[in-house]
């Protein structure tokens, strides 16, 4: 399979020759596991490890390959490594709640995130909303993606969509079902040749099944529908990168339990454009939008023009995101006191002796 197919682009093809790396020793990160990565160049795939100098230089997790990383990879017979990250186009990562150093990366190098929630039991527009911000902040396009409408009937299924298109206003919304193949034509039609797509969403809600709907038979692992035992547990357990036939590439991954904003400031602005530009035009310089008379963005859920909850779960993601940001600055700042202790620490050792 050539570069061009696992979606290396023009951009990526100049870094080669700026930096000249051979292309033949170039390769897209396709699935990770312990310790190993699967890397899929044009000669096959290749099991690689990273090199002491990726490990050494390496300040947090997201220093690491993840899937859809381009890498550069060199070795011989069963032992390879990767030697290089490339720079990524975007960074979709999973973060804490409320813990800055746990964040860790979903995949890279993504054009678009299918956001999926099952019909049935996983619809919640609060959450869509939240997924929509971290795509946007990572500059990735969102589509939201509502499984399973097999289950609910027409009227939940109709209600549901109005009210995710009048929440999430600008972002596409499709309703599918694996069993009828509702709205397979439609994500068809979405998934472009050469860009990336993440699946995104709680476990069970049938990502996978999708993935093995879009290929045509049953290529990853999918929930069997009579065991109930598996309640709760994944069943897609590691991340994986395929290329459709079509050629649309797709990163199936295990379901998210916790998917907090961190510090997804830009994302929150761009996902809620219309109160934080309305924000702008309040009369008073530091309103905080709560109580105040005369208040725009207040003003406008009174008139109708923005949705409470929206407004509220808007609110409610801002706090999170100033709680991120005070918690992170200090860890950094018990960081810098930690590495000022270790360096006293060693002058003091120094002239000691
Ligand atoms: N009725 C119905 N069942 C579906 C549909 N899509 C998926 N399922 C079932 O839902 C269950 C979970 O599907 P998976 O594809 O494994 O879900 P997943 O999102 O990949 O889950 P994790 O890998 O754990 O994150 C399976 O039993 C599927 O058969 C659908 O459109 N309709
Ligand atoms: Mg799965
Ligand atoms: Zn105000």
């Amino acid at each position: 399979m050539k570069l061009i197919n696992l979606g290396f682009t023009k951009k990526l093809q100049q870094y080669c020759l700026d930096n000249s790396i051979d292309p033949n020793n170039v390769g897209r990160v396709i699935a990770e596991h312990k310790e190993r990565y699967d890397v899929r160049t044009e000669k096959g795939v290749i099991i690689a490890e990273v090199t002491g100098k990726i490990i050494y230089e390496a300040d947090d997790r997201s220093d690491f390959p993840g899937v859809g990383d381009w890498v550069v990879v060199r070795g011989e017979g069963d032992q390879h490594n990767i030697e290089k990250i490339f720079p990524r186009s975007s960074v979709l990562k999973r973060k804490a709640v409320s813990n800055p150093t746990g964040s860790q990366i979903i995949a890279t190098n993504i054009d678009y995130g299918l956001i999926v929630q099952a019909l049935n039991r996983d619809f919640n527009i609060n959450r869509l909303e939240r997924y929509v911000t971290i795509c946007n902040d990572a500059s990735i396009h969102p589509i939201v993606v509502l499984s399973k409408a097999d289950l609910v009937y027409q009227d939940q299924l109709e209600s549901a969509v109005q009210n995710a298109k009048e929440r999430l206003n600008e972002v596409q919304v499709i309703a599918t079902s694996a069993e009828t193949r509702l709205g397979f034509r439609e994500l068809e039609n979405v998934i472009q040749k050469y860009k990336t797509y993440c699946l995104l969403g709680s476990s069970g809600v049938g990502k996978s099944t999708i993935i093995n709907k879009l290929i045509g038979y049953e290529r990853m692992k999918t929930n069997d529908i009579g065991s109930t035992t598996n309640k709760g547990r994944h069943t897609t357990t590691n991340r994986q990168l395929i290329v459709l036939g079509s050629g649309g590439i797709l990163v199936d991954n295990p379901g998210l339990r916790e998917v907090g904003v961190g510090d997804a400031e830009e994302g929150l602005e761009s996902t809620f454009s219309h109160i934080t530009e309305l924000g702008k035009s309040c009369r008073f310089n530091d309103c905080k939008h709560v109580t105040e008379k005369g208040c725009a963005i207040l003003d406008a859920i009174d008139s109708g023009d923005v949705d409470s909850s929206s407004y509220e779960n808007y609110m409610r993601m801002q706090r999170e995101v100033e709680h991120y940001q005070s918690s992170d600055l200090d860890r950094r700042q018990k960081g810098k006191a930690l590495a000022k202790i270790v360096k006293d620490a060693k002058r003091f050792k120094k002239y000691k002796y």
